[in-house]
């Protein structure tokens, strides 16, 4: 199956990243399809691990810094994490290596950002950066109360295309676990199910009321991918950053549509809440759905 891409289209890009990614290499199961083209955003997870066979020829060899940090060894030859200098970042070959940082300042690319990000630590100013989307930093229009309503009717339509496209091009790959194909493939063999493609809106809402069912799966499964770390039921701004960041140049009201998702606004977007504002009853909301 060929997916011919239009530009600025959700489905595309989460298919184009995931299944470009599996091309050659072995798929991560589990990945986020966008994480695995955007690269991670774990900004705020601290992994640091060591083994004991490379300790003594390289102390930094296997030693994980989080983002923006390099490995040095001190004068007892112990490894630490420090601050990146961004001079030392690879220049970036094209603009889309660019990244936007909530401060609407441009980098170069999210190499930089990070570094320049750890420079701050500890500062206000450091607290408050984040990396707000992908490209350079540009003018987003204002997100209307009725473009808003729009998002949820795309995404949950984008959502189920994604798992389905997955799930016909699974084969060996793994794309999706054994539990998890055993709810795509209802979806899948559902006779009333909307063809991948450009839908109307009006059409999209009516196939939500009549099909509902049908998307209950989709919206868990998102969130299931991007509640990682920790896993807890809860998406931090880092957690939902792999879907945020790809999505914010191409849909002006991503920002304001999570921003409303977390309703009791604790900074969080517990899965109530995500489904919630996926327009899920409260009644379908169920742990055990994120397999
Ligand atoms: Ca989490
Ligand atoms: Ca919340």
């Amino acid at each position: 199956m060929k997916i011919i891409c239009k530009k600025k289209n959700l489905f595309c890009l989460l298919i184009y990243t995931k299944t470009c990614a599996t091309a050659d290499q072995e798929p991560e199961v589990g990945t986020n399809p966008v994480q695995v083209e955007v690269g991670d955003f774990d900004e705020a997870i601290d992994v640091e691990e060591e083994t004991v066979e490379d300790i003594v020829d390289n102390p930094c060899l296997n030693y994980h810094c989080k983002k923006g940090k390099v490995c040095e060894v001190d004068e007892g030859n112990t490894p630490m994490c420090v601050c990146q200098d961004p001079s030392t970042c690879p220049p970036a070959d094209a603009e889309f290596e660019h990244v936007c940082g909530t401060d609407n300042k441009t980098y170069d690319s999210s190499c930089h950002f990070f570094a320049t990000k750890c420079a701050l630590e500890g500062t206000k100013k450091g607290h408050k950066l984040h990396l707000d989307y992908i490209g350079p930093c540009k003018y987003i229009e204002t997100c209307l109360d009725s473009e808003l309503n729009e998002f949820p009717l795309r995404m949950r339509d984008w959502l189920k295309n994604v798992l389905v496209t997955l799930y016909e091009r699974d084969e060996d790959n793994n794309l999706l676990t054994e539990k998890q194909k055993l709810r795509v493939k209802k979806i899948y063999e559902n006779e009333k199910r909307l063809q991948a493609g450009d839908h109307s809106l009006d059409l999209l809402a009516h196939d939500f009321e009549k099909n509902y069912n049908m998307y209950i799966f989709p919206v868990h499964w998102q969130f299931g991918q991007l509640d990682q770390h920790p896993v807890d039921g809860y998406l931090t701004h880092t957690e939902l950053a792999p879907l945020r960041a790809p999505l914010i140049p191409m849909e002006h009201c991503t920002t304001r549509f999570f921003e409303e998702c977390d309703s009791d606004s604790d900074k969080y977007i517990a899965l109530e809440e995500w489904a919630s504002c996926f327009g899920l009853k409260e009644q379908d909301v169920d742990k055990d759905l994120i397999i």
